[in-house]
């Protein structure tokens, strides 16, 4: 039993191998897992296909082993390979319609969002859940809309019924404003990847959280 969905968990990682100090994807994603991360998502912009579901494989083993959700960023073809629990899309990529068309019912579909009709669009076409942000600014994702701020997660709070997580620029001294606005569930890459010790940086953003 590997899905698990945000408001499931307070925390969802996400790799990027260029922000991770030149760690191994095994080293990073077994730090994160250890430190008690339940959903990991596969986040790579520029690797060949067949590289990427390489890694996916590895990734979906080491997820098991820690009985965690595994989710894959973009790639429906990759997440149906690799036997990802979920695969998770942006507004430019594959629509959510023809995703599921392409995955079925079971896997987890996730869909980022940026406004109030895209979380609307999301929820009408059954989205598993969706991506609020960016909350803040973030040198993360290229092409990022400017920051949606702390008044559109109000505003989701308020007006969509489903599972969400917070993403964009969320760190430790940041996290606690936006739990305060009602986030259950925060998706954070830089702040734990590129973290000298991850573990250490888990539990930090997690006391922040919770405090
Ligand atoms: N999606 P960091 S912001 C992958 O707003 C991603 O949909 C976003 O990285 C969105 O935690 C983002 O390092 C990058 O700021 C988040």
């Amino acid at each position: 039993m590997s899905i698990i969905l945000p408001g499931e968990t307070d925390l969802y990682a996400i790799t990027d191998e260029r922000l991770s100090l030149g760690r191994s994807l095994e080293e990073v994603a077994r730090e994160l897992l250890g430190a008690g991360i339940r959903i990991l998502q596969y986040r790579e912009k520029k690797m060949h296909d067949g590289e990427m579901l390489e890694k996916c494989r590895l990734l979906r083993r080491i997820t098991r082993e820690y009985d965690a959700c595994f989710i894959v960023d973009d790639h429906v073809d990759i997440a149906l390979l690799s036997h990802a629990d979920g695969v998770h899309v942006g507004q430019n990529d594959i629509p959510l319609y023809d995703v599921r068309t392409l995955v079925g019912s079971v896997m987890v579909v996730g869909v980022s969002t940026h406004e109030p009709e895209q979380a609307k669009a999301a929820f009408r076409d059954g989205a598993d859940y969706i991506g609020v942000g960016p909350i803040y600014a973030t040198k993360t994702k290229e092409d990022v809309v400017s920051p949606v701020g702390l008044s559109y997660l109000d505003w989701v709070k308020a007006n969509i019924d489903m599972p969400f997580v917070c993403i964009g620029g969320i760190k430790a001294h940041n996290i606690h404003d936006v739990v305060e606005h009602g986030a259950q569930c925060c998706a954070l890459v830089s702040e734990f990847v590129s973290a000298p010790n991850i573990g250490e940086a888990v539990q930090k953003v997690r006391k922040a959280m919770h405090s």
